[in-house]
């Protein structure tokens, strides 16, 4: 919802999709490691520590790699890039040179003080390997901006690897620079167990060798669980529908299907969310509650801002939401009804679907907008509302209850309506994915990655998945005449489809040269050639800081995680009223604008208290900063490409915002708009842009990335044979069972609320649709 920088370079970071380590005994030096061997690059990654008990804070691992392929290589064993102890090394004339590295953002880490690393008599380099074992001493806690991260060496965690085929800059350097890993991965590792006797630990601390045993076998490179099992745990099943993606579209989707009476399965690759499914990250504040961060809606804007950000996609480029709930876990969950123009065919629907009001009463019935989101009813933090009702009013804006007048989007404002329930985020979480789970009939397996559908031409036969307990080769097979939905997002529906031979060619070329995807690929004569990623959309979004002597900033939120005000947080775990019942946008309006090609465009503005940046060169009072986020929305031309990179990372390959230059002069022109009133408006000043610069020249400069809204549509289009993805049954075209929902444009608010109802019409026409099961 809210503009925010991209991730940018790769993150490698904990991920449910994590193949789970094991402990193993080193034959060079018999020490016991617990860690994984990675299957792509055969690189090895191991961790032993001295007994719990002891409140060491060491460990001795290992790097193990093969010595033509692997230039350098490094562990995070907190799984996460960003304030992490990062261990890299590589080989530099038959010695291994190391250092301990430490990131604040995703950039190249730098020389990190506190860990000593010591390297261990059996490190080596022969004609194959390199081999870097090392004690790394003061290592199992480090300070952070926000505070101390320990790893959980008691507990279970997730560790990350990266490595890279590039060489560094400088070899006999261990602080050299290098270049961005080549390809990143994750281990789940069951710390608790890694543990060996203080005598056999410090042996090999003191760079002894020998005495190490091991618990079970080897490692074996398997998914999710850190029990090591390659083969089905139980008798493979069948269903009639599997759906992929627990999000907006997807919980929508299984609860319809299974309310049908159809055996479905619901496929997540992320695990749980709000209290009741399971989740359990809260603040300290919340202690003694089950309320998680993700169902606090004062909690949002520190979803930005908190470093161990797990819900996050890894493997995309942009914001994704990859834990149940998808974006509805994580988003500010502003929510509109959509209008008719939402779907019209002007905005890319068959004529088929333009009666979408059936559905949109169905999704209101199951999950009401609400504007006045905490359970006392009363409204919190106001005086956004205030300031920009004197803003607009002399604007010719009227003032109504937004989502009673869905039609009516021209000059009015009103304020923020929400997805939330009882104080809390709800989405389709709370709503749909509760009378799902009841249902005998609906099985969800979360922390399960959907790879690529498995089909034979035509025919899909089943899913393809990162959990070989599930299924031979983590294969899941449909009944006769069952069928797939997939529901991954506007980035992960299209990989799937790419790895299952389904898109452009220059996408499936990708796959085909990756060494993990290439195998599930189906022959090339069945590959089917859609333009899959194409039509990508997205709200064009820029931000305008004011600041005025009434506004409370919130501390810009910045607090709300680690420190909330008192008051607040009592109120809110008391009967989840006050502040804290709400997200941070406060007020949302809309102009229609005509663009000099005749098209109309519709500018959506959201105000809130604080800021995510501020550029100015005058002293300003912080305390009192608040934002407008203009947008532009339903009419934008503009169209962007979504893909992958040889690493099968999602990302944007064209940027959609401002292709078409109208959509920005549009934009500008709305902009002007809004502050052609701030004279009006005692005390109101306008910091970003300030006056010295013009608001042309602030569009202008603004940096690409910030323009993302997180909006992304339009990547699985429907439309006609030759330039649709999926038909007018949300089938894909070439297929016979195979369904994607997604939605054309854009539509004329933030879109989830269109989205659902995209869904419930969606899987009434699949359902409807003759030939399934
Ligand atoms: C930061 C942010 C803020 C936003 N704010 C708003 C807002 O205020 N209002 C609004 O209307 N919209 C907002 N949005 C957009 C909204 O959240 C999305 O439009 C909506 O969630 C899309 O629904 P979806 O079902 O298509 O995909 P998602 O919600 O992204 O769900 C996809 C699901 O599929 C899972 N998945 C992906 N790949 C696989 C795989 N291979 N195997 C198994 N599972 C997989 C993911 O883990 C995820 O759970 C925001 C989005 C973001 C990221
Ligand atoms: C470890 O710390 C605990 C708690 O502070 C203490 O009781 C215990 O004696 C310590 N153990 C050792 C071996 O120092
Ligand atoms: C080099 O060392 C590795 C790791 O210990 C070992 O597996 C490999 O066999 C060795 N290669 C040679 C040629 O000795
Ligand atoms: C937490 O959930 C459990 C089980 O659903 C319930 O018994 C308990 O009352 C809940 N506690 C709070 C504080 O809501
Ligand atoms: C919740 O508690 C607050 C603060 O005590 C009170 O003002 C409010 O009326 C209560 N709301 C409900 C719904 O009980
Ligand atoms: C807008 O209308 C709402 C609902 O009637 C009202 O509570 C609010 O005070 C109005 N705002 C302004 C600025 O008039
Ligand atoms: C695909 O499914 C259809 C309908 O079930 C069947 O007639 C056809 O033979 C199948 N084709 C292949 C290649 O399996
Ligand atoms: C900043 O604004 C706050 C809130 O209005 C006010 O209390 C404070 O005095 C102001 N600070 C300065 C330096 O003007
Ligand atoms: C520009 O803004 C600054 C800070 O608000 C103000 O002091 C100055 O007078 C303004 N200049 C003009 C030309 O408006
Ligand atoms: C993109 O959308 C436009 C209109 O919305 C349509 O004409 C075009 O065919 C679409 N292209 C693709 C590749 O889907
Ligand atoms: C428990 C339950 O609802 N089972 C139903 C699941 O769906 C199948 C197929 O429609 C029905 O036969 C079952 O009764």
């Amino acid at each position: 919802m809210l503009t925010r920088l991209t991730l940018g370079l790769l993150p490698f970071i904990t991920c449910a999709l994590a193949q789970a380590g094991g402990p193993y005994v080193d034959p060079d030096n018999g020490i016991t490691f617990f860690g994984l061997e990675d299957p792509v690059h055969s690189i090895t990654y191991g961790f032993t520590f001295p007994p719990v008990a002891s409140n060491s804070t060491e460990f001795i691992g290992e790097i193990v790699a093969p010595f033509t392929t692997t230039a350098w290589a490094g562990v995070s064993p907190g799984g996460a890039m960003v304030n992490n102890l990062l261990l890299v090394a590589w080989p530099n004339a038959g010695s291994i040179v190391s250092s301990a590295r430490f990131a604040t953002s995703y950039v190249l880490p730098t020389a990190m003080t506190g860990p000593v690393l010591t390297t261990l008599p059996s490190s080596k380099v022969n004609a194959t390997h390199w081999k870097w074992v090392y004690r790394c001493q003061n290592c199992v806690s480090w300070a952070t901006a926000s505070g101390t991260t320990t790893l959980p060496i008691d507990s279970t965690g997730v560790a990350a690897w990266a490595m890279s085929t590039v060489p560094v800059d400088t070899p006999s350097n261990p602080q050299s620079t290098f270049a961005e890993h080549t390809d990143f991965g994750f281990f789940g590792l069951d710390f608790s167990s890694a543990h060996v006797s203080s005598a056999q630990y410090n042996l090999w601390a003191s760079g002894g060798t020998g005495g190490g045993t091991t618990p079970t076998s080897t490692i074996s490179p398997t998914s999710t669980t850190t029990t090591p099992t390659p083969t089905p745990t139980g008798p493979v099943i069948a269903y009639d529908y599997i759906v992929v993606g627990a999000g907006a579209g997807g919980l929508i989707a299984a609860d319809r299907l299974s309310e049908a009476g159809k055996k479905v399965l619901l496929l997540e690759r992320g695990g749980p969310s709000l209290g009741f499914t399971g989740g359990t990250y809260q603040p300290t504040w919340l202690d003694g509650t089950n309320l998680t961060k993700f169902d606090v809606p004062g909690l949002f804007e520190s979803m930005f801002t908190d470093s161990n950000d797990f819900w996050w996609c890894k493997d995309i480029t942009v914001f994704a939401g990859c834990l149940l709930g998808g974006g509805m876990a994580v988003n500010g969950a502003l929510y509109w009804l959509p209008n008719t123009q939402d779907f019209s065919t002007a905005a890319g629907w068959p004529s088929a679907w333009t009666n979408h009001a059936p559905y949109t009463a169905k999704l209101s019935a199951r999950l009401p907008p609400t504007d006045a989101p905490s359970t006392d009813g009363k409204r919190y933090l106001e005086q956004v509302n205030d300031v920009t009702s004197l803003l607009l009013t002399p604007q010719g804006y009227s003032n109504i209850t937004i989502n009673s007048n869905p039609n009516f989007k021209d000059h009015v404002f009103g304020y923020s309506a929400f997805s939330f329930l009882n104080g809390k985020r709800a989405g389709p979480i709370a709503t749909y994915y509760k009378t799902a789970i009841a249902r005998p009939n609906l099985t969800y397996k979360q922390n399960t990655m959907v790879l690529n559908v498995v089909r034979n031409g035509a025919n899909i036969t089943g899913v393809q998945t990162s959990d070989t307990t599930l299924g031979p080769n983590g294969i899941i097979p449909l009944n006769a005449n069952g069928r797939v939905i997939l529901s991954a997002g506007s980035f992960g529906t299209p990989r799937i489809l790419f790895r299952s031979g389904i898109g452009p060619s220059d996408m499936i070329s990708l796959v085909q040269g990756n060494a993990a995807a290439a195998p599930n690929l189906p022959p090339p004569s069945q590959f089917i050639n859609l333009p899959v990623g194409f039509n990508a959309s997205d709200n064009p979004s820029i931000d305008l800081v004011f600041t005025h002597p009434s506004i409370d900033a919130y501390d810009n939120w910045a607090d709300v995680f680690t420190d909330p005000r008192p008051a607040d947080a009592a109120q809110y775990i008391l009967n989840q009223s006050g502040v804290f019942a709400q997200a941070s946008p406060r007020t949302n309006f809309w102009r229609a604008y005509s663009g000099s090609d005749g098209r109309t465009r519709y500018l959506q503005g959201t105000a809130r208290p604080g800021a995510a940046f501020v550029t100015t060169s005058y002293p300003y009072n912080a305390s009192t900063i608040w934002t407008i986020t203009a947008y532009l929305s339903t009419g934008i031309t503009s169209r962007g490409r979504v893909g992958i990179d040889a690493s099968m990372t999602g990302q944007v390959l064209v940027n959609p915002w401002f292709v078409d230059p109208v959509d920005k002069a549009v934009l500008i022109q709305g902009i002007n708009d809004i502050v052609s009133t701030v004279p009006l408006v005692p005390g109101l000043t306008l910091i970003t842009p300030d006056n010295t610069t013009t608001i042309t020249n602030y569009v202008n400069t603004y940096s690409p990335s910030n323009l993302n809204s997180n909006h992304w549509v339009g990547t699985c289009s429907i439309g006609p044979a030759g330039s649709g993805v999926v038909d007018v049954n949300t089938k894909v075209y070439g297929t016979n069972n195979l369904f994607v929902i997604d939605i054309p444009s854009l539509p004329t608010g933030n879109p989830s609320g269109t989205l659902m109802s995209a869904a419930e019409q969606a899987v009434a026409k699949v359902l409807a649709l003759a030939g399934g099961p």
